[in-house]
């Protein structure tokens, strides 16, 4: 079997909070000699034309560089200004600027030519998330016909939602240039599929495949999980070791952990936290919300703007119903160790994972395998997170609903033992079934079959696709 070569924005180094992604490819990366691409921790005055090895870890891994101004336009603006917040349903905050667009498709045209230096004909490329939409279509145009497979971590937009962008139908294109493309959730296929028809003039075949011109491609779902046995493991451990006064007999912990991220609804968790307390004096002193939220893509305008409503919100929180001995809110603006986080996980009673939009949550995933099976917590969880679609032993609450997701705390504080044991039971069973090493193999052998299923690649490069006109000036 040829080498998996895996590109993302990112290189996974050390400790980091996508570390399921590294165990699951971990093996065959191992196993096929395999080299993991992503972009170099610093960036150069002029980026270099070949790659860099990175020394150490325990599989080879290559860096290409980025300029201050493409790490500004091609992944701050392009990539966090403008696809993210287009992916979560917040086209209110898109910035559409020619100099993005520009960025990502020069670093993404550089990155194609650095992959085909390396690459042998007999290699498998998987290639992650929204920074790298247009890969293929790079690749391809250098005339490399490997299996070339997309996994989008992001929920993938309505057709409606995507004419937000002025390139929507080549955004399409570019998806009809991977063997497969994986998406998180069924409603995500749906709305590749409905997009790719409406905007791209694709269609959708018999066999399942998508068509448009002499182009085709698989588009499934491969929801991703965690490692699941080792964070329970984890999870039992650093639950002993947490340090004295984390779990009372007379309070009920919740929990949040969430970048901070305005897809991740915490101003409105806040809220529906604050009504609870308005409306259930009873439960003053009895039950706190433990909000893990380290920060991310600082200096984003959107950012800046989530950490100063939130701070004023745990305040206001606190500031109405607090006492000497008792704060409604302990929020925490860092980041906390992944051990740590385990064994808070398993010390509170209930899990508020409330996303106004996901692509999974894996946050979800996590709880629930941090459970002790004698005594589990309750997980409360978005309708709107991609994991909803596996975890509807969950609570499933619609976090745009304040007073409905202050009722269901209320459910969630008093559900008695055999009940919180039954829904856990189902919940865990499907955690454990679809972990990330199944995930990592259903994609993998997906794109085998998907390659089996294309047409001949070598017919394709004959009729090169048009280039879709840049969008000009700024929104
Ligand atoms: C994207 C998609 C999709 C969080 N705080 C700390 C910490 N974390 C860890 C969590 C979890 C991970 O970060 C977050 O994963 P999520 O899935 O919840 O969300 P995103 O970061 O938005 O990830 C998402 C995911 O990709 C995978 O495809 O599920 O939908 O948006 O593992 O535990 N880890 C540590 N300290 C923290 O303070 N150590």
């Amino acid at each position: 079997m040829g080498r998996l070569i895996c590109i993302s924005n990112r290189i996974p180094l050390g400790p980091n909070p996508s570390g399921g992604l590294v165990v699951a490819l971990q093996d065959v990366l191992e196993r096929t000699g395999g080299i993991w691409i992503g972009s170099a921790a610093e960036t150069v005055e002029e980026p270099a034309e070949t790659l860099t090895e990175v020394e150490g870890g325990p599989f080879r891994r290559l860096s290409f560089d980025l300029s201050a101004d493409e790490k500004e336009n091609y992944y701050a603006g392009h990539s966090n200004s403008m696809l993210w917040p287009l992916f979560h349903d917040r086209a209110d905050l898109i910035e559409i600027r020619s100099e993005y667009y520009d960025a990502y498709r020069t670093v993404n045209r550089r990155i194609a030519r650095l992959v085909a230096t390396i690459l042998k004909p007999d290699d498998r490329i998987w290639v992650h998330d929204f920074h790298l939409l247009p890969l293929a279509h790079e690749l391809r145009a250098l005339g490399a016909k490997n299996p070339v497979g997309f996994f989008l971590h992001t929920p993938f937009p309505t057709p409606l939602g995507l004419q937000a962008m002025p390139y929507g139908a080549e955004l399409c294109h570019w998806l009809m240039e991977y063997d497969l493309v994986g998406l998180q959730a069924e409603r995500d296929v749906v709305h590749a599929v409905g997009g790719m028809q409406l905007l791209g003039g694709a269609e959708l075949q018999d066999d399942g495949r998508m068509r448009m011109g002499a182009l085709s491609t698989r588009i499934a779902a491969f929801p991703i999980g965690i490692d699941t046995d080792d964070f329970a493991r984890l999870a039992a451990t650093q639950f002993d070791l947490l340090p004295q006064g984390i779990v009372k007999p007379t309070r009920q912990m919740m929990i949040g952990v969430d970048r901070l991220d305005y897809s991740k609804g915490l101003p409105q968790r806040f809220r529906a936290f604050g009504t609870f307390l308005e409306r259930n004096e009873e439960w003053h002193r009895h039950v706190s919300l433990l909000q893990i939220s380290p920060p991310t893509r600082e200096g984003v305008k959107a950012y800046d703007a989530i950490r100063d409503e939130l701070e004023s919100l745990s305040g206001r929180v606190n500031g109405r119903f607090a006492d000497i001995t008792w704060q409604p809110i302990r929020y925490i603006h860092r980041p906390i160790p992944r051990d740590t986080l385990a064994g808070l996980y398993r010390a509170a009673h209930v899990g508020l994972v409330t996303p106004l939009m996901d692509g999974m949550n894996l946050v979800a995933k996590e709880f629930v395998a941090a459970q002790n099976p004698d005594d589990p917590g309750v997980l409360i969880l978005s309708r709107f997170a991609g994991a909803a679609e596996q975890m509807e032993a969950a609570l499933l609450v619609n976090p745009h609903d304040e007073q409905g997701v202050s009722d269901t705390i209320l459910t969630a504080l008093t559900m008695p033992r055999h009940e919180r044991q039954e829904r856990w039971e189902l919940l865990m069973a499907g955690v454990q079934a679809q972990d990330v090493h199944w995930w990592s193999e259903a994609f993998l052998s997906a794109l085998d079959g998907a390659v089996e299923g294309a047409v001949d690649r070598a017919t394709q490069a004959e009729e090169p696709p048009q280039e879709a006109e840049a969008p000009t000036g700024a929104a």
